[in-house]
């Protein structure tokens, strides 16, 4: 009979793991730490322990790197192009990532602790974004923050009735924070949440990302850009994610802006999962395979109904697994047209 390990076991082995690596590392002569701030193709720019910023390239047999990822890289004297070169990825602690139809799942932030969704007045408030960014967060375990920019566009009372409007939040027991990098408005409350945090700001184009990132390190450091006075849409300002430093232990990714937020890897079952509303519900559905979304005897819908379960939330699930389904269809279409190729 194979004997089965106590959780303390468990720990005890995983301790002993990070030791063995933590004395590996430590004794890795002539290969330097470094921090990942910036990726773009086979290049990185990585901060090192004094602070300076360093090219390098990376070794092919390095399989993944990204932004925040912790590397062992030495300098490299034959290259006249590159300082360096990274040999050795550090394991993750924590990874954001989002599925793309050719690489599979691409990392989009390493070693994260907190993720600030924003989202904004102006080009368009969207819960539907902040649903599937919140989803990633139960996901991956890393707690999210909600940012909710350009008050200053509302008056009083249309701030109000927002706040109230998205009050379901604070309620299920997300950080909700409205503010304004125009105004300063609800800004050094926020900057309390990044503290001594490894955060990543995510979010469609356009919501002030980068405009954020710049109020709170108080430099005019990261591009941005006007909305698109004709389309209402975010241009692209920010083209690649980027790690800057509030202090020595803050640090602070700024990502690019997204049209939507993928969640087509997850099934049905994962995405009601990390509702956290639904998971009271969940099992006690009519249909074992119930996917909450017109099945008779479903609890999830009965919930609803009933005013204990939101209606905005309940709508994006809904909305999220028809464009999944959507996403799903049309990649299948693809893979069979790349096939008769
Ligand atoms: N009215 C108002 N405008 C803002 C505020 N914050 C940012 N903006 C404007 O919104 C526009 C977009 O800001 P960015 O910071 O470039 O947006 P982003 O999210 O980084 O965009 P991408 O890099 O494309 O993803 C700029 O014109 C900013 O001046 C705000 O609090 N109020
Ligand atoms: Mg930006
Ligand atoms: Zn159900």
């Amino acid at each position: 009979m194979v004997k089965k390990i106590s959780n303390k076991q468990q720990l005890q082995i995983s301790k002993k793991k990070d030791q063995i690596l933590d004395n590996f590392y430590n004794n890795v002569s002539d290969l330097s730490n470094g921090i990942v701030a910036c990726r773009f193709g086979n290049q990185v720019d990585l901060i090192t322990d004094d602070f300076q910023t360093v090219r390098c390239s990376v070794r092919r047999t390095v399989k993944s790197i990204t932004t925040g990822d912790n590397v062992l890289w030495h300098e490299d004297a034959a290259n006249s192009e590159f300082k360096g070169i990274v040999e050795i990825v550090k394991p993750r602690t924590s990874e954001l990532h989002r599925p793309d139809f050719y690489d599979g799942l691409k990392p989009i932030a390493a070693n994260i602790t907190r993720i600030f969704i924003v989202s904004s007045i102006k080009p368009e408030l969207s819960t539907n974004i902040i649903d599937r960014y919140l989803i990633a967060c139960e996901e991956t375990k890393i707690r999210p923050v909600i940012v909710i920019n350009k008050i200053d566009l509302l008056t009083d009372n249309e701030r109000e009735v927002l706040k109230s409007d998205l009050k379901f939040y604070n309620d299920l027991g997300y950080d909700t924070y409205f503010v304004s990098t125009v105004n300063g408005d609800g800004i050094s409350e926020l900057k309390e949440a990044f503290m001594d945090q490894f955060s990543v700001i995510v979010g469609q184009s356009g919501v002030g990302k980068s405009s954020l990132l710049n109020t709170l390190i108080g430099t005019n450091t990261a591009y941005t850009n006007s909305i698109s006075e004709t389309s209402n849409l975010g241009q692209h300002t920010t083209t690649s994610s980027r790690l800057y430093f509030l202090n020595d232990s803050t640090k602070i990714i700024d990502s690019p802006g997204v049209r939507e937020f993928g969640l087509w890897h997850f099934s049905a079952d994962t995405i009601a999962r990390n509702y956290r509303e639904f998971r009271i519900y969940l099992g006690t559905c009519k249909f074992k395979d119930c996917k909450h979304i017109n099945e008779i005897g479903c609890s999830i819908k009965e919930a609803v109904e009933e005013g204990k379960i939101n209606k905005v939330r309940y709508e994006n699930y809904l909305k999220i697994l028809s464009s999944n389904e959507l996403v799903l269809k049309k990649n299948k279409t693809r893979r069979a047209n790349n096939n008769k190729r």
